[in-house]
């Protein structure tokens, strides 16, 4: 049916169109795994419509290459007229495109009802967005603190500092007093603004919503993995949110403990919580 040259082009095309996904999955490009059921959902759902729109364009740019390419004017191809203004066309083309929207819509929602879902949370948590940093008061608990870019980091990127930024430790990532709640744990976070909108955005956790004054808006994590997770303030904030590179302004790290009482040694300690200002 095709000559040996068109052959060579089909194959070629339909290899790229293969390649382009594995490309994209589970590289450095994709979006993070994260260590929460909600970011578990969301990476699920993002894949998942990933390859609907792969399976989408693979059927319309295949479909239209092999029209251009079958039904060139050179090959002899005449115009068909009997699909102009055909109704039976008409309502497929409407039909399939609305039932894959709505298939789509199914597992969208069961996960955005799952992000703002904070029932049966163990432990909250207000975060206020400051120009240039975040207090965390632990609601019930006592607790409050603030928590800004690490010293070092803020030495290193002023001016004519002459600190080689290289020879920073988690340069521009580590904060002074970072957030500590334990593992296993579901924390419900409330978030808000002192002065400005900012907007607290931790990617291993998901979460990336606005701090408003005068709003208080919810969200909530359970982190399953110990570690560190860095985070950075996520909406245009005023002077020093820009003037970190990558928008790594404000970034605060949430430390996932066995037990928030404990130390960096492993010993319970209050002294990481002492208000910074
Ligand atoms: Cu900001």
């Amino acid at each position: 049916m095709f000559d040996v040259k068109t052959r060579k082009v089909a194959i070629l095309l339909a290899g790229f169109i293969a390649a382009l996904p594995a490309w994209g999955y589970e590289s450095s490009y994709n979006m993070t795994r994260g260590v929460t059921p909600v970011s578990h959902a969301v990476y699920e759902l993002h894949m998942t419509i990933f390859w609907v729109c792969v399976a989408i364009a693979v059927v319309v740019f295949g479909a239209m290459i092999y029209s251009l390419i079958a039904f060139r004017k050179s090959a002899g191809a005449i115009p068909d007229k009997t699909l102009t203004h055909s109704t039976k066309v008409e309502i497929v083309w409407t039909a399939v495109p609305v039932l894959i929207l709505v298939a789509m819509a199914v597992p969208a929602a069961k996960t955005l009802i799952m992000m703002e879902d904070t029932r049966g949370s163990e432990l909250s948590v207000k975060i206020t967005g400051y120009q240039w940093q975040w207090q965390y008061e632990y609601l019930g608990e006592g607790v409050s603190f603030y928590s800004k870019l690490s010293q070092d980091s803020n030495e290193a990127r002023q001016r004519g500092s002459g600190i080689d930024p290289a020879t920073v430790k988690d340069y521009l990532l580590s904060v002074d007093n970072p957030m500590v709640v334990p593992v296993d744990t579901k924390v419900r976070v409330l978030l808000t603004g002192s002065d400005v909108i900012h907007a607290w955005w931790v990617p291993d956790f998901a979460i990336k919503k606005d701090a408003i004054p005068g709003f208080v808006n919810e969200s909530w994590f359970k982190a399953e993995k110990i570690g560190h997770y860095v985070g950075q303030c996520a909406e245009l904030c005023g002077r020093d949110h820009r003037r970190q590179r990558g928008g790594r302004r404000q970034p605060r790290r949430a430390v996932i403990r066995k037990d928030p009482r404990e130390d960096n040694h492993g010993t319970r300690s209050h002294a990481r919580r002492r208000p910074s200002r």
